[in-house]
């Protein structure tokens, strides 16, 4: 037992029993060369980033050009969330549901002590403790994850509220999500490392009952920062259906008009379908406002006033960088100015950064992000396409006063959108909460690069959620329902909506022109909230009446603003089919309110 030994007398006086215990069972299965507890301090953060350059795992990015930033190149094989590795091992594989990977609890387990053994060998155990949410706030939660990836601490400092604050939460009675991760590369000793260490067998586990994660074999975003899609999603999905509220796939913006009315606003794309920029969404309409509160998780709870209030679990930004330039997203442009980790961009030769997008023209010469030679007439992009920034939330010029208020804020209007080159209309409007849920029931989404699959497939990912919900996607459904009937219509409860920005013309082109002036759209949405502009019936639901959105003025013909709510009868019947299909393929948990709604936009077609 001297290697227990070797470990406690680093742990901090205040760690709590249960969290040294099980750092120790940990220890002794991968066998660590040295634990570290991180405190999450500033010089703590300093010394891993000046380690990681000397591991060459970090290149130090010119400091005249872009401060205390730096690029990461993953290995790669190693570039975005895997799916297909990533399991919800309950008890029952009905609770996990169709749209998870299931094995049972036993089995992954054997599985899973038999990867971990010894895989933290030659390495350095880190002791992550973190909160989701503000420290102290009733709506945050807690957790702690080891890992033997630097990069993982660097990243889970930025994306959470890291360290000493949040393990003095940690009491004898207080619930914590234990979370194990390692990127499975021991190294013998003598042997050199590499700079982005990780293993071709990839997991990604998570136990609903006793509310556990581990993961093996990868060291990239959501698959090894697990504060963020593992236990702010899947995790908390579980707790949340337990105790009546909502993990949801969602960016927060507070919107002010020109009366200066304000609104909160949640919105639940698939990844990579435009949060991070309508988040920080810059208005073309005069004199509106929109404040970011958070870029890809809410946790909306109903409050005692029959309101929705929501924070943003995260600390920080982990968002894709290709897209992103001025002409689209110039706070974010300004955000990444300095104090920034990229991951799978490309590097310029006077020691910047460049990604497609960023600027109209490219450089004449890059390094790609894997390292290679790279020109305009190169072959492929010179970055990733899933290449990510990661950047702390306080970065944002445009970040809202109160997007760490502990109470959070009431949330007047949901949204869900996709990319949808047909069929979906630019907006419309619920015409009440069941049918809103239907909306996000049956949302669909080209694919994107944020995960492994055929680029620009059509899929059905209910809630945008489908990657993330840790329970049987009905049941999902189901607590949704339930939540509805805890808000109060008259107190303000969200009235429930559904955009989409990337239709296309038979030419191919969007019909849209999308980012600066989806503040069209934001700032109709907020007058049906306040009962400002008359909305039509439509198949889909209440869509924008006369000119009640000045599309002219966001440079759209009048062929375009026709095209973008029209109805192709074959096509949506064609849909509509599907969504029989994918119902169906839900089983028999399939709320019947979900079945009416179905059955009400049949007919209405
Ligand atoms: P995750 O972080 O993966 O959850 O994704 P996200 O939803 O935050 O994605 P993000 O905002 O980074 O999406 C970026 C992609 O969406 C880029 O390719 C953008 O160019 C594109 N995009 C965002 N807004 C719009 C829009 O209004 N119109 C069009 N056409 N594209 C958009
Ligand atoms: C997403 O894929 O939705 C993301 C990136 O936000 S990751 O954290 O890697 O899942
Ligand atoms: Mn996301």
């Amino acid at each position: 037992m001297t290697a227990t030994l070797t470990h406690t007398h680093h742990a901090p006086s205040n760690a709590d029993d249960s969290v040294v215990a099980w750092v120790e069972t940990i220890a002794e299965l991968t066998q660590p060369e040295k634990i570290v507890w991180c405190d999450g301090s500033e010089q703590e953060r300093q010394r891993m980033l000046d380690d990681s350059v000397e591991a060459g795992t970090l290149i130090r990015l010119n400091p005249a050009k872009r401060p205390n930033s730096y690029l990461a190149r993953s290995h790669p094989s190693d570039v975005a969330r895997v799916e297909s590795r990533t399991f919800i091992c309950s008890e029952s594989e009905d609770d996990a549901g169709p749209t998870n990977n299931w094995a049972p609890p036993a089995e992954m387990r054997a599985t899973l002590d038999g990867l971990l053994e010894g895989a933290m060998r030659g390495r350095t155990m880190y002791v992550v403790p973190f909160s989701m949410g503000p420290v102290g706030s009733p709506l945050a939660r807690l957790g702690v994850q080891v890992t033997d990836s630097p990069y993982v601490v660097i990243s889970t400092g930025t994306m959470t509220r890291m360290g000493a604050d949040a393990l003095a939460q940690i009491g004898p009675d207080t619930e914590w999500v234990p979370a194990v991760h390692s990127v499975g590369a021991p190294l013998q000793p003598g042997e050199e490392d590499v700079a982005w260490p990780c293993n071709d067998t990839k997991y990604i586990v998570h136990y609903p009952e006793s509310r556990e994660i581990w993961s093996y074999g990868s060291a990239y975003g959501g698959n090894a920062i697990l504060a963020k899609k593992a236990f702010a999603l899947r995790i908390a999905s579980m707790i949340g259906e337990e105790e009546g509220w909502l993990a949801a796939h969602m960016l927060l913006v507070k919107v002010t008009n020109p009366r200066g009315r304000s609104f909160h606003v949640a919105a639940g794309f698939p990844s990579a379908c435009g949060k991070t920029n309508f988040a920080m969404l810059r208005p073309s309409l005069p004199g509106w406002k929109v404040e970011t509160i958070g870029d890809d998780i809410a946790w909306m709870a109903p409050g005692p006033d029959g309101r929705l209030r929501a924070i943003n679990p995260e600390a920080g930004f982990f968002g894709v960088a290709p897209g992103t330039g001025y002409s689209t997203n110039p706070t974010a442009v300004e955000m990444l100015a300095s104090n920034t980790i990229f991951t799978n961009v490309a590097l310029t030769d006077d020691g910047d950064v460049w990604w497609e997008g960023l600027t109209g023209e490219p450089p004449a010469h890059l390094t790609d992000w894997q390292g290679r030679d790279w020109t305009p007439d190169s072959e492929s992009p010179a970055a990733h396409p899933n290449a990510r920034f990661t950047v702390a939330a306080d970065q944002c010029h445009a970040i809202a006063d109160t997007w760490d208020d502990p109470a959070g804020v009431p949330i007047d209007a949901i949204i869900f959108g996709g990319r949808r080159a047909t069929n979906v209309p630019l907006v419309a409007q619920a015409r009440d909460w069941e049918h809103g849920v239907y909306m996000g029931a049956t949302l669909a989404s080209e694919r994107t690069a944020a995960a492994e699959g055929t680029l620009g497939e059509l899929r059905r990912d209910p809630f945008a959620m489908l990657p993330f919900s840790g329970t049987h996607m009905a049941d999902h459904w189901q607590h949704w329902l339930n939540v509805g009937e805890q808000l109060n219509q008259s107190a303000g409860a969200p009235q429930i909506f559904q955009v989409n920005w990337f239709r296309r013309g038979e030419d191919g082109r969007f019909l849209w022109p999308g980012f600066s002036e989806n503040s069209r759209v934001l700032a109709w949405i907020t007058e049906r909230v306040e009962g400002r502009v008359d909305a039509e019936d439509s198949t889909f639901g209440l869509v924008p009446k006369d000119d009640s959105i000045d599309w002219a003025a966001a440079g759209v013909s009048p062929e375009d603003w026709e095209a973008l709510f029209e109805i192709d009868s074959a096509a949506v019947g064609a849909e509509a089919e599907d969504a029989d299909d994918f119902l169906e393929s839900m089983g028999p948990k399939v709320p019947a309110a979900v079945v009416r709604q179905h059955s009400e936009f049949r007919s209405r077609l």
